[in-house]
């Protein structure tokens, strides 16, 4: 089931609503001396191609965005801490300033899960009279936000509250927690008088438990869909988020002081900064035009110059990943900012000097973007990430083909910005096709000629909120266990075959292996560094170095998955995951996150046949 949308015209907040909350608990923040710790949840059994590497240098911008909202709102005693550095961290021993936190805050991505809630769990260890508000949020939160709340009778160890929605919604829930709160009041008991008035009812975008003394939520309340903010220039500025990042270490406990300016590039030398939000493709196997109510959010070509400016004079970061889902979306919006990108200067020296970006495009719109792209490249940009998906266009069709993509490449190439597909296998591609463009090597083999500089090959795996997960529950492609063993969270990341309807579902592991084999191996490497003399120089050299690097990570993790595949008895799903808890919305009604009474409608990619393709409307 998709994110529901909030009533047409009701999606955005209205304009300077953000600045102004803003504006408004910075004159509270003084009365409150508020300590807060926020943790990333990070499983390292993810790394694996093709993330690995970036996983770890790149500060996740959303505990980052969190951070700075908080110090921007006048909150300065905020400490990020990402388990990809401090794997150790024991929230129960956490202490800031000498104190335990105010509130304990958890980002997670759905396969981070399992950690995101033995952090949780951790935190419930702290003496209950001293116990921070503990309040869980992310990409895990805002799609499945149930699953944070423990129906475990023996460890209830449940978020106090939800967060399912961006920077608003969190800051909305700090002032409503301010507005009740008593001098020297904890910020648990604030919030629980809160919940029991019902004012947090007045903030879309959280769910919230009600439960027994012991703290075994009986309902959970959802207050709804989050009003998103239209103007991206209203987030605080994502350099004061840099400053919180707790140091590198094996210790349980925090260390005295934040990371130094000076530390944070040699940690993080790629920073991802939100640019854009939003596409205006229908993939139905994507959960983003939905989770952005279809809207499509930018930030001014002036802000995200002065923000790489200020991020590079401060800490030294030259290089900047765009949390875009669709940079070119738009053409005269991207044209704005790449046109102010270009032409930035800040104390006498030229930005592009500076700064290298990169992101995340489609291959229909880099076409539109063809003539343009010398600008881009002008403007900083030195590698774009594709959804290629599938050349033949077979799996979902977004403009691609054969002849697209690699017209698309190549004048990426020429213009000096590296190509970098990402392929979707699914049960229906074979691993070769003769005669076709068909088969994974086929297409593997089609974009590196094309000019591709990396590979990523992820197999199509339902994903929560998007339109076919329903289907491919019902159809039973959905493992449940393999060998008898459950199929845990940390693996439902695309690397893993943890769906599908194929007779030998461990050929398709070797597939997605056999296609990395291919791409990344001394022979591609020996080339690259004999064709050194192209527009993208060294590059294509230095990425076959880091992914057969990241190549032997993979093998050594996904083909003893494949073995289990291959002998171990496969169990499957027929529903998908459920809240336990019954859910509500405030008026007693359906709750926005239930996903309980979700529809089966969609046909599901991973059951089609390869011929008809399904056309989705580009709009
Ligand atoms: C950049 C990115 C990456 C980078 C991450 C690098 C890094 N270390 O930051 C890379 C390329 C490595 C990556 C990899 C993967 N990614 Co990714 N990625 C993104 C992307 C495009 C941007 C993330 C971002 O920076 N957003 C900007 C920040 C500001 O937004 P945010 O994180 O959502 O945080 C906001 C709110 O959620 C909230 N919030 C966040 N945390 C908290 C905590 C609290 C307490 C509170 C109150 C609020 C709160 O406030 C923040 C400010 O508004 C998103 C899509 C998107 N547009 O968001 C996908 C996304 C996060 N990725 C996703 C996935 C699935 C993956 C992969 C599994 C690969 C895949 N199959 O696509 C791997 C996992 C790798 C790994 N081992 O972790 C999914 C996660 C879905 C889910 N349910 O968990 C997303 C949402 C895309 C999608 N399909 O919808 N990814
Ligand atoms: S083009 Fe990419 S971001 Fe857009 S809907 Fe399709 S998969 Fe999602």
């Amino acid at each position: 089931m998709e994110l529901p949308r909030r009533a047409r015209g009701d999606e955005l907040l209205k304009s300077g609503e953000l600045t102004r909350l803003r504006e408004r608990l910075r004159k509270i923040a003084p009365n409150h001396d508020l300590a807060t710790v926020i943790a990333n949840a990070f499983d390292h059994r993810t790394r694996i191609l093709p993330f690995i590497f970036a996983d770890t240098r790149m500060a996740p911008a959303g505990v980052r965005a969190v951070g700075s909202a908080l110090v921007d709102a006048g909150f300065d005693k905020t400490r990020i801490v990402l388990q990809q550095w401090n794997r150790n961290f024991r929230p129960s021993q956490m202490r800031l300033d000498g104190k335990v936190p105010d509130m304990f805050m958890v980002s997670s991505m759905s396969l981070h899960s399992e950690e995101c809630m033995k952090l949780i769990g951790d935190a419930h260890r702290i003496d209950p009279a001293h116990r921070p508000l503990i309040i869980a949020g992310g990409p895990h939160a805002v799609y499945e936000p149930y699953a944070l709340f423990s129906v475990n009778r023996a460890r209830p160890n449940s978020a106090d509250i939800v967060v399912t929605g961006e920077e608003f919604v969190t800051l909305s829930l700090i002032e409503v927690l301010l507005s009740v709160r008593g001098r020297g009041e904890s910020m648990r008991s604030a919030f629980v008088r809160a919940r029991d008035s019902g004012a947090l009812d007045d903030v879309p975008g959280l769910v919230y438990s009600r439960g027994d003394a012991n703290g075994v939520p009986e309902e959970l309340i959802d207050t709804g869909m989050q009003r998103l903010v239209g103007d991206l220039d209203e987030l605080p500025h994502p350099v004061l988020g840099y400053r919180l990042l707790e140091p590198p270490s094996r210790h349980a406990t925090l260390s005295a002081h934040a990371l130094s300016a000076d530390e944070v590039e040699d940690r993080s030398p790629i920073s991802s900064l939100v640019l854009t939000f939003g596409c205006k493709f229908n993939c139905p196997y994507c959960p983003i035009p939905a989770y952005n109510q279809r809207q499509y959010r930018v930030k001014s070509g002036e802000r995200i110059a002065e923000e790489m400016w200020r991020l590079n004079k401060e800490y030294g970061i030259e290089h900047f990943f765009g949390a875009d889902d669709n940079f070119f979306n738009d053409k005269t919006r991207t044209l704005d900012i790449v046109n102010k990108l270009a032409c930035a200067e800040f104390e006498g020296v030229r930005l592009s000097d500076r700064a290298c970006w990169y992101t995340e495009v489609t291959v229909h719109d880099t076409l539109q973007m063809k003539e343009h792209l010398p600008l881009i490249h002008q403007s900083g940009c030195r590698a774009l990430w594709l959804g290629v998906e599938d050349v033949t266009a077979t799996l979902v069709k977004k403009g691609q083909s054969a002849d697209k993509t690699t017209e698309a490449f190549r004048a990426l190439r020429d213009a000096g910005i590296c190509p970098m597909p990402m392929m979707m296998h699914h049960d229906t591609q074979p691993l070769y096709s003769h005669g076709s463009n068909y088969g994974l090597l086929n297409q593997v083999e089609l974009l590196r000629r094309a000019g591709a500089v990396s590979m990523q090959i992820l197999m199509l795996t339902p994903a929560v909120g998007s339109k076919m997960l329903e289907s491919s529950y019902a159809s039973g492609q959905v493992f449940k266990s393999v060998g008898g063993k459950l199929v845990p969270p940390h693996i439902c990341d695309g690397n893993y075959v943890v769906a599908s309807s194929h007779k030998r579902p461990w050929q398709k592991q070797l597939t997605i292996l056999a296609g990395y084999l291919y791409f990344y191996n001394p022979v591609w490497l020996i080339v690259a560094i004999i064709r050194q003399r192209t527009p993208v120089f060294r590059t294509p050299a230095y990425v076959q170095i880091i992914g057969m690097m990241g190549l032997v990570m993979t093998i050594a993790r996904t083909s003893t998955w494949a073995v289990r595949l291959m002998f171990g008895k496969i169990e499957r799903r027929t529903h998908p995951p459920v809240s336990q808890i019954p859910m509500r919305g405030i008026d007693g009604g359906a709750a926005s996150h239930d996903t309980s009474a979700a529809p089966v409608q969609i046909q599901s990619p991973l059951l089609r046949r390869p011929a008809p393709p399904r056309e989705i409307v580009v709009r």
